[in-house]
């Protein structure tokens, strides 16, 4: 695959370093020979303007990869309706802003499967955005992504700026967010089961009816395609990042009960939302570009689950201290 751009010298700034996917961006970088630049909240807020241009002017990053975003699950996004519209509105435009005044040369920003319609044809192809209404339960978040796209494509139009954009579908892993009111399903799910069975609870409770499917990516895998797509794409369209499958949560959470080694029965919370009833994503685009996810779901939460108990050892052991 011809590389359009050599990330071999080159100043990276991965904003949202601290987040899921920038941390694990940080670890994929590691590989290519750049020079890794990060932001503390210090150093610049992202929200702020000013903040935002300063730094990049002072650091001249070559290329800039926006994971900084405000997150949660269903339940969070339904809750902070104003933060996940204005957030990620601030930070999306004044990252991309400050990037094309600092010239730099490629940019990478990161979106979200909701994006689409909450009935899209599946598996959703690009093609679907703005083809349809928006899931209630997510829909502030989408609309900031979507604006995110555009305003990757309009600068792209206007100022032949190398802006691309990526839609991730629903993401874990290590350093996910574990809190079981804001969280996304998956560490919900690894941490609802490991509680019942360190109390030999008869039973874990599950949000909604457990038939809705989702689609899950180990993090790693992710970030290992967000590498893949700075390197050698350079378009106009938003391309999907996925595994190409997916599961339903009732599934899921009998794969997690498996791993965590809880047995009792598994209930559900019928008051709590089901959200979009599919949304598995098309990867035929990014297979075209040459890349392959290589981390299975059960191989992934294993994995997720090793890294939450070491974190638990971790906090439990500094408490002690
Ligand atoms: O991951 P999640 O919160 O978000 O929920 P979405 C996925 C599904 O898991 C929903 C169910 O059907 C939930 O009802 N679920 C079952 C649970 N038990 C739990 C639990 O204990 N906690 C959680 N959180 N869910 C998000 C969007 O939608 O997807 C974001 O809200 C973003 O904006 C993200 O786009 C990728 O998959 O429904």
């Amino acid at each position: 695959m011809n590389t359009l751009y050599d990330l071999r010298g080159k100043r990276v700034w991965v904003a949202g370093h601290r987040g899921m996917v920038g941390a694990a961006l940080l670890r994929r970088l590691q590989s290519e020979k750049c020079e890794i630049l990060i932001a503390s909240r210090s150093d610049a807020d992202l929200l702020r303007q000013d903040d935002v241009e300063r730094w990049v002017k002072a650091n001249k990053p070559h290329a800039v990869i926006v994971a900084a975003a405000k997150v949660g699950g269903i339940i969070a996004n339904a809750t902070y309706p104003a933060d996940f519209l204005y957030d990620n509105l601030m930070i999306e435009a004044n990252i991309i802003r400050a990037a094309f005044d600092a010239r730099v040369e490629k940019l990478l920003f990161l979106g979200s499967s909701c994006i689409y319609p909450k009935f899209a044809d599946q598996p959703i192809t690009e093609e679907a955005l703005l083809t349809g209404a928006l899931e209630p339960t997510n829909e502030w978040y989408a609309i900031a992504k979507i604006a995110g796209i555009k305003l990757c494509q309009a600068f792209r139009a206007q100022h032949g700026a190398d802006f691309i954009s990526a839609m991730p579908t629903n993401l874990y892993g290590p350093n996910d967010n574990f809190s079981l009111e804001t969280s996304h399903v998956i560490p919900a799910l690894m941490r609802k089961a490991d509680q019942a069975r360190e109390t030999n609870a008869d039973h874990m409770t599950i949000w909604g009816s457990g038939t809705p499917r989702r689609e899950f990516l180990h993090v790693d895998d992710c970030a290992d395609a967000l590498v893949h797509l700075l390197k050698h794409y350079s378009d106009m369209g938003h391309i999907n990042v996925g595994s190409g499958s997916d599961v339903t949560i009732e599934e899921v959470t009998r794969l997690i009960a498996k791993i965590v080694g809880f047995q009792g029965r598994i209930e559900k919370d019928l008051s709590k939302p089901d959200g979009t009833p599919r949304k598995l994503m098309s990867n035929a685009k990014l297979a075209a570009q040459g890349w392959q996810p290589r981390i299975s779901l059960e191989e992934g939460l294993r994995g997720t689950y090793a890294w939450y108990r070491a974190m638990l050892a971790e906090n439990e052991s500094g408490l002690r201290r």
